[in-house]
Order: C-alpha cells, then structure tokens, then sequence
C-alpha cells in the first residue's frame, strides 16, 4: 500500500507571481485609485497582449464565457453553429445566450477536436458558423476547417481557452479562422484570476466588442447597442501581466511533468497516452490527459478516479458528460451518433498538473495508478 498524500493533490493549482511582485503592483492601483474601466493596467496589458501576438486585433473581458457570448453577439452569428459535445459547457452556453441553435457532431479520436468530415455532413442551409475547441490545446485540424468554411461561406470560431502559447507552424493559434477566444481563468496555464481574450480578423470588430463590453456606451450621452458589463479589472489584468512574465518558465515546468508521465505510464496497461503531436505544433501542455481502457486495466475510469481521491488525488473527468446529456440540453435534437465523443467521455481522466507539482509527486502518483492496475506485487 502507497501512503497517501498528506495534502490533497489537485487536477491544477494556479501559478502566483512572487507576492513582492504582486504588491508592487498593487501600489500602483492604491495610488491611482482606478479599479476598472479601461485603467491604466488594463491598457498597458492589452498593450502587452499585442506584442505577444503580434496584433492589434485583440480585446479584453471579465472572462472568457462572456467573451465568447460577445464574440458571435458582435459577428452577427444566428441560425445554426456547428459545435462540439466535448467541450466545457461555456462553448454551448455562449449559442444558447445568442438564441444560436447547437448542432453536435463527432470528434477524431487522438486528440479530441472536431472531425472535420462530420462538420461538412452536418451543413445545412441555417448553418452560419463552426464553432470548434482546441481542447486541451490541441489544434483542430485548421487546415480542413478552414477549407470547409471558405466552400461553404461559413465563418470559423475557435474556442481556444486551453490554447494559450500554442503556436502552429511558427504562427500562434490565435492567427487561424475568423476569430479566437482565449479563456484567463485561474485553473488554465496562463491566467489573470478571471479573464478571457477575443483575437480576430477583421479589425472592425475591435469597436463592436468595446462597445458591447461596456454597455453599448460610446461617450457619456451616446449607448448604441444594448451592451452587457464584461469588462477586466484593473487586478485581473495586474495578475495577468505579471504572470505573463513567467509563461515559458510555466511551459518548461509542464513539458517535464508531461514528459514524466508519458515515460511512467506508457508501460502501464489500461493507460492510452494521446500521441505525440505533429512537429509543426509548439504545445502548452496545459492538461495531462489519458483514456483508461476498463478491460486491459481491468478497473473502469470512474473506479480509478474514486480510487485515486483515497489517496488524495484529485483527477477531474474533463469532459464527461457530453454537452449534449446535461439536462439542459436535453431538448436539442443530435443527429450524429457521437460515437467517439462517448467512448472518450467514457474513458477520460485529466491527471493534475501545474508549475508547483514536484516530479516526485509526478512519480508518486504514476507508482499509486500502477499500484492499482497490479497489485503489491509489481510496487
Ligand atoms: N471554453 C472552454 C473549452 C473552457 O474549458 C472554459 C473554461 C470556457 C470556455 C470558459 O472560460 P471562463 O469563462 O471560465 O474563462 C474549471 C474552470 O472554472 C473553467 O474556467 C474551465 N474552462 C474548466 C475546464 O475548469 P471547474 O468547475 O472544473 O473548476 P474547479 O473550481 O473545480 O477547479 C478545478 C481545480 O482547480 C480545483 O479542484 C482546485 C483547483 N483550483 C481552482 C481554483 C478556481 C485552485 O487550486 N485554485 C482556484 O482558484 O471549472
């Protein structure tokens, strides 16, 4: 028997910039005593933000959900949206909250991003746009999407909230399809407390997302759209700036957790890694996930997941259930039989990881999951 943790082991734990950094900062927010609005820090960070994309195409929010609700608002999107079921609910919700009818199709089993083929089957003439995940930070297959929607006058969404940092050939992922949506919260590898990101195409947008960020306001006496209130804070964007700072130290510390795992679990039976992706693709590494193959582990994911919480780990079954079997969507008619998306669901356990877990614990938690598949006798 391994001992459990004495604390508990999360699937993430956020990283904290030195609190030092962090209260110098704050002076600057005492001493100015603007908190929100379109402060100082908010520019400076966006302003930051551009430099690392290398564009001025880019809008803040108080987070990505709402990002992503303003995003399809502001490009005018209707109709039907061709979408994920593996997915974190926010992508459906933001269809729903634009009164967008969700039409749910595969995904392709090694990395879990929307098949492309399954997208062209599902067109119809109410389909306005596709809105496909980069999930885990793997990239869709952008080529394929990008060619579906120019043959068919789509326009192409991506919700990139696990994407940050991924670059693709040399070029960030913000840089494919029409628009990006990149999700700040605390639990991803990049954050700024709450927060999230628009990146786009066309430049005109810029105007459309301020205005509707901010109530529809363009001067005191003028609102020309019924906004809503999705504007960053001034500590939000203090906290994103400074972490920014440390994101390749953050990538350098995954890529060794990632590589550890996929070295100690490779060799256990039950246990699919995804595999290796493409060379062109720079990943983030910003989850750990593994598909539990109940025969040959001969204990199902939901066994191994209770099982792991015994000895204070705490896994997370990133996606289960599909979008599709919440209760809330149970009236959207799905055509697809979303065969790979169930039998991933079904198996998907998302292994913790973040900058402050040690390798030891990385090797700890390998040694408890091989303890579990052989017994004693292999431990
Ligand atoms: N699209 C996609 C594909 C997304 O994954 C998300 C968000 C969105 C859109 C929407 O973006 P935002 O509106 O959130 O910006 C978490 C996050 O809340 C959510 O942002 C994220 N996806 C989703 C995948 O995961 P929960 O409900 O699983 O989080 P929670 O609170 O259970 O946290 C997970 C673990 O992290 C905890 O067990 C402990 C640790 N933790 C968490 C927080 C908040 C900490 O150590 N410190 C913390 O402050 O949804």
């Amino acid at each position: 028997m391994i001992k459990p943790f004495d604390k508990p082991i999360y699937v993430t734990k956020p990283f904290l910039p030195p609190l030092e950094e962090f209260s110098k900062g704050l002076e600057e927010i005492w001493e100015s005593r603007w908190l929100t609005n379109n402060g100082p820090i908010v520019r400076r960070f966006t302003q930051e933000l551009s430099n690392f994309f290398e564009s001025d195409n880019i809008c803040l929010f108080n987070n990505g959900t709402q990002a992503l609700q303003i995003a399809l608002q502001g490009m005018k999107i209707s109709g039907e949206v061709i979408t994920t079921p593996y997915t974190f609910v926010a992508t459906t919700h933001a269809l729903f909250w634009n009164k967008i009818r969700p039409v749910f199709v595969d995904i392709e089993p090694n990395y879990y991003t929307i098949d492309p083929e399954k997208v062209e089957a599902a067109i119809t003439p109410w389909t306005t746009a596709i809105l496909a995940v980069h999930v885990y930070g793997h990239p869709c297959k952008l080529n394929e999407l990008a060619d579906i929607a120019s043959r068919n006058n789509l326009k192409i969404i991506y919700d990139a909230a696990h994407a940050f940092g991924v670059n693709v050939g040399g070029k960030s992922i913000a840089h494919f399809g029409d628009l990006s949506m990149f999700s700040f919260h605390a639990t991803k590898l990049f954050h700024s407390m709450e927060g999230g990101m628009l990146t786009f195409k066309e430049a005109g947008l810029k105007g459309i997302f301020n205005y509707l960020k901010n109530f529809g306001f363009k001067n005191e006496v003028e609102v020309v759209i019924p906004g809503t209130n999705a504007k960053m804070n001034e500590m939000q964007a203090l906290m994103g700036s400074q972490v920014l700072k440390y994101l390749n130290d953050l990538i350098n510390k995954r890529t060794e957790i990632t590589d550890l795992y996929r070295q100690r679990l490779k060799e256990i039976p039950g246990i699919h890694l995804v595999p290796p992706l493409s060379s062109v693709i720079k990943y983030n590494y910003g989850y750990m996930p593994i598909e539990v193959d109940e025969e040959e582990f001969e204990m199902n994911r939901d066994e191994l997941y209770d099982k792991l919480k015994k000895y204070n780990i705490f896994t997370r079954r990133y996606f289960y259930p599909l979008i599709c079997d919440y209760a809330c969507y149970g009236s959207v008619s799905v055509r697809d039989p979303l065969t790979i998306a169930r039998r991933v669901s079904e198996k998907i356990l998302t292994l913790p990881i973040y900058d402050g877990l040690e390798l030891s614990d990385v090797e700890t938690i390998c040694n408890v999951i091989e303890y579990l598949r052989f017994g004693s006798s292999k431990s």
